[in-house]
């Protein structure tokens, strides 16, 4: 029987396809290390997806895997390197050198991927290149073990027991070669890439930092945290501060290395250290923030003191001439939001270059060292993190990240409000409880809050005293639950004396609305 090529060998060069990727991504993370850190080329292509996927596959992405969105990413990306590279792999046993000029073009990728980036260096390009000759190299010498191990099995047994034969020396050749450039890749990459991790010496820096004491502080008023089990809590402490951005890694910026730059229609151009910035003098500001992305009902609100100084102070060192109507915050990562000129000029209103969360230096995750903060505009078209410049300009010049991706170039908040107990799918036992929440409405103020159980009359809600009108405030009414099923409602009426908006509308282009309607069991 001459079966000419048995399945087995495909096994084999599919597997001999997937230790080569791994060598290409392992010697990549390794140069990555040595000269270029931010050209990792997993992380940069991840990041390049994440530009390119349309945003409805992104909604979807974190409907779906929440907080493990880029996780879930990773892995997609993972399984699709495996995929590919055992092609690869067979097409390099069948038809060489088709393997290695499949393992070309992913370096050739990987570089598109990782010189499209802001803030790469001029190495860049080496990590994937370097990577992409190491393991077109382990391709070859495996794939060329395989052909010989073939052919030997396709010739005539050989005689003879004191030599060993070609078939076993080639055999034990490809599995010793494949387990060890295999193993050793593994670890090489994993190492590479935790040294790179844990040697980002930014978390220490951050770590180290005093920051110099506010000249006036937040007073939170007597009664402004309500004392109600399951109510959120007044300040969202940073560990628990919900966090969007489109960055697949957080980046690290040094506060000693960081500059601002404003330009752009202005009469100066005017560039700021870190110390320079502290040195203006900063205050505590206490703005609750909101993302386009939260949902009726949602969880991506939080509310933080934050310690900054106000971005007019900044803008006038600059002067910002009369026809500009935008400015143009630009993020170390290439993120960029659309922010109306006159919300950071008016003097009324407490937009901030923030250093400080809740008493620390933000969190790098939350933009350390600087980012702004803007109290009634929602977080894509105001609260730039990792800032790094200032554009004043035109909404007819220019636009930010978003703009083209289904989003409206500007976007202040639509006030809102939410039921945190008692929570939705859990039953809770007849008699007289609470129902609570908080509700927004930055820079204007929540005048009111209704209740309404079923299709009953609406009650008005007892509010926590408010810390201002930028952040938000609980409320809570008391309940008597009867047994059974019930809708519980809420909606809020800012101090305009206008009404939260009752007609549903989804995140995109410009944030949801609607009035929350909760289903709650009572036992
Ligand atoms: N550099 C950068 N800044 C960014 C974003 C981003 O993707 N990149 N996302 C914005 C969005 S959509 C929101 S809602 C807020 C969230 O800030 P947080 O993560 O600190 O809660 O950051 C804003 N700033
Ligand atoms: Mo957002």
């Amino acid at each position: 029987m001459t079966e000419r090529r048995p399945r087995k060998f495909f096994a084999l060069a599919a597997l001999a396809g997937v230790v080569s990727a791994v060598v290409f991504l392992a010697v990549s993370e390794l140069v990555a290390l040595l000269v270029a850190r931010e050209a990792s080329p997993i992380l940069a292509v991840g990041s390049f997806v994440i530009d390119i996927v349309p945003q409805p596959l992104k909604e979807l992405a974190i409907a779906t895997f929440g907080e493990f969105d880029k996780i879930a990413l990773l892995a997609g990306l993972g399984l699709g390197v495996v995929i590919a590279s055992a092609i690869a792999g067979v097409l390099q046993f069948l038809r060489p050198p088709l393997g290695v000029v499949a393992l070309g073009i992913a370096g050739a990728l990987s570089v598109a991927a990782i010189v499209t980036r802001a803030g790469v260096t001029l190495l860049a390009f080496l990590p994937p290149v370097i990577g992409a000759i190491a393991g077109s190299i382990v391709l070859m010498v495996l794939c060329r073990r395989l052909r010989g191990w073939q052919r030997s099995t396709a010739g005539p047994e050989p005689s003879g027991a004191a030599n060993e034969s070609p078939v076993g020396m080639d055999r034990r050749r490809f599995f010793v070669l494949a387990g060890v450039t295999g193993a050793a890749a593994v670890i090489v990459g994993v190492t590479a890439r935790a040294v790179s991790m844990a040697t980002s010496s930014v978390e220490a820096v951050r770590r180290a930092l005093r920051l110099p004491a506010p000249r006036s502080t937040v007073t939170v008023p007597v009664g402004a945290e309500l004392d109600i089990p399951g109510v959120t809590p007044l300040i969202t402490p940073n560990a628990d501060f919900y966090r969007v951005d489109t960055a697949l890694t957080v980046p690290t910026v040094n506060p000693d290395s960081w500059r601002l730059v404003v330009d752009g229609m202005v009469d100066r151009r005017v560039e700021l250290g870190f110390d320079q910035l502290l040195a203006m003098g900063l205050d505590e500001y206490a703005i609750t923030l909101t993302c386009v992305s939260n949902v009726v009902g949602g969880d991506l609100v939080g509310n933080a003191i934050w310690l900054g100084v106000p971005v007019r102070d900044i803008l006038r060192l600059a002067g910002p001439q009369s026809d500009a109507d935008m400015v143009l915050s630009r993020s170390i990562d290439g993120y960029t939001a659309s922010t109306p000129l006159s919300a950071l000029t008016d003097d009324g209103l407490d937009a901030i270059l923030a250093i400080g969360m809740n008493g620390e230096p933000l969190p790098l995750e939350h933009g350390f060292p600087v980012r702004m903060v803007v109290p009634g505009l929602y977080g894509y078209v105001s609260a730039t993190k990792w800032l790094t410049g200032l554009k004043v300009t035109t909404f007819a010049q220019d636009e930010a990240y978003w703009t083209p991706r289904g989003y409206s170039e500007q976007a202040p908040i639509k006030f809102s409000s939410r039921i945190d107990t008692p929570k939705i799918g859990k039953t809770v036992a007849a008699g007289r409880i609470p129902v609570a929440g908080v509700a927004w409405a930055q820079s204007v103020g929540i005048e009111a809050v209704e209740v309404r159980i079923d299709d009953g009359d609406w009650q008005p809600a007892t509010l926590s005293t408010p810390i201002n009108t930028d952040t938000w405030v609980q409320w809570f009414v008391e309940w008597d639950a009867t047994p059974g099923t019930h809708y519980v409602s809420v909606r809020a009426t800012n101090k305009n004396g206008e009404l939260q908006l009752e007609d549903a509308a989804p995140i995109a282009p410009n944030g949801s609305s609607g009035w929350q309607r909760s289903l709650i069991s009572v036992a």
